[in-house]
């Protein structure tokens, strides 16, 4: 059976539901170190640092695959480095001994354009130099050595993704520098301004959800000798900046206002690229997003629109 860690998160409460859909409610546990808010499927609560529960988790139930969504991201990250360096790296270190030890066969590793920083041009390629300036990219640049140290030394099929910023309706972000482009679609279906954290010209790589999830699965998916990075792929749905989302949104919600209040997110941002090359994902296992910046923001409206009227219902 499939095991999440960290799957009451933003791409956890999504995934887990994509994993049910493909493999059965009955061989997917969804694990967190806090409970659901809803109950839906099997749950177990699990700290991903408590390396002798996640091995009693993954003997009793005898998993395959071990997807690792636990995290601290890049922003709350810069509040606790030396704790978001235990937490992402402790984490991971147990995943991979327990996949070692007990027979997983395929793990999944998220990793993010975060592992990018100075000195590379704008649209970095798959072997670009990583100098990443936040505590959380340089867990995930060490993070993805160590998937390709695992795969050489002991075969352990890990496979792994460069996510851009990623954007869906059903949950909320949970401490990155890419948050803004959720919460924007929040309030401008609430009828509120919205205050931006970064300037109106910072373009950040970015994927909406449903993008997110085929790249996923189509990784997990494709055959063993297809898998020629075994660090992290680059992914890349889209490239937009603050001021970009919003004319997108102004053309479903036109009296929709934006202000710009840039805070330490900026300097986070800032170090990152604007565009990634992933054409070696898509020669690799035919990838190729679907969602252009105005397809995602209607389907944004119309969801969290459907959402909110429940709501008030
Ligand atoms: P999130 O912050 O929304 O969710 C992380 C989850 O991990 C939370 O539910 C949290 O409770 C849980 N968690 C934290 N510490 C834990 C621990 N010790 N044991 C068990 N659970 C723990 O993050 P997300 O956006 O869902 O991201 C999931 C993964 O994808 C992360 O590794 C993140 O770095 C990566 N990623 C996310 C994005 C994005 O835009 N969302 C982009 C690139 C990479
Ligand atoms: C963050 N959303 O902002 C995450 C991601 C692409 C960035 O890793 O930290």
């Amino acid at each position: 059976c499939i095991l999440v860690t960290g799957a009451n998160g933003q791409i956890g409460s999504v995934l887990t539901g994509y994993l049910r859909g493909i493999y059965g409610d009955d061989q997917v546990i969804a694990t967190d170190i806090r409970e659901p808010e809803t109950a839906a499927g099997r749950f177990e609560k699990l700290d991903v640092t408590d390396a002798a529960s996640l091995a009693q988790i993954v003997s009793k139930n005898k998993v395959t695959q071990v997807y690792h969504l636990a995290a601290i991201l890049s922003a709350r990250g810069e509040q606790e480095p030396m704790k978001t360096w235990q937490v992402n790296m402790g984490t991971y270190f147990n995943v991979l001994e327990a996949a070692r030890e007990r027979g997983v066969e395929k793990v999944f590793y998220p990793s993010s354009i975060a592992v990018f920083g100075a000195h590379i041009s704008n649209e970095p390629g798959q072997w670009a130099y990583l100098e990443p300036a936040t505590v959380y990219g340089i867990s995930k640049a060490a993070g993805e050595n160590w998937s390709d140290y695992y795969f050489k030394r002991y075969g352990l099929d890990i496979r792994s993704l460069r996510y851009p910023g990623i954007i869906g309706h059903q949950s909320m972000p949970g401490g990155g520098t890419t948050d803004y482009a959720v919460d924007i679609y929040h309030k401008a279906v609430k009828g509120e301004a919205f205050e931006c954290f970064l300037n109106p010209d910072t373009t950040l790589p970015m994927i909406y959800i449903s993008d997110a999830m085929d790249a996923t699965i189509r990784l997990m998916e494709a055959a063993r000798e297809d898998i020629t990075v075994r660090t992290s792929y680059n992914l890349a749905g889209m490239s937009f900046s603050p001021a970009e989302i919003t004319a997108s949104i102004q053309k479903f919600i036109p009296d929709f206002t934006i202000t710009y209040n840039p805070d330490f997110r900026q300097k986070i941002a800032d170090s990152w690229p604007s565009h990634i090359d992933d054409s070696i994902a898509r020669k690799d296992w035919s990838w190729r997003p679907s969602y252009t910046l105005d397809k995602m923001t209607e389907e944004m409206i119309r969801e969290l629109r459907k959402k909110d009227l429940s709501i008030k219902r």
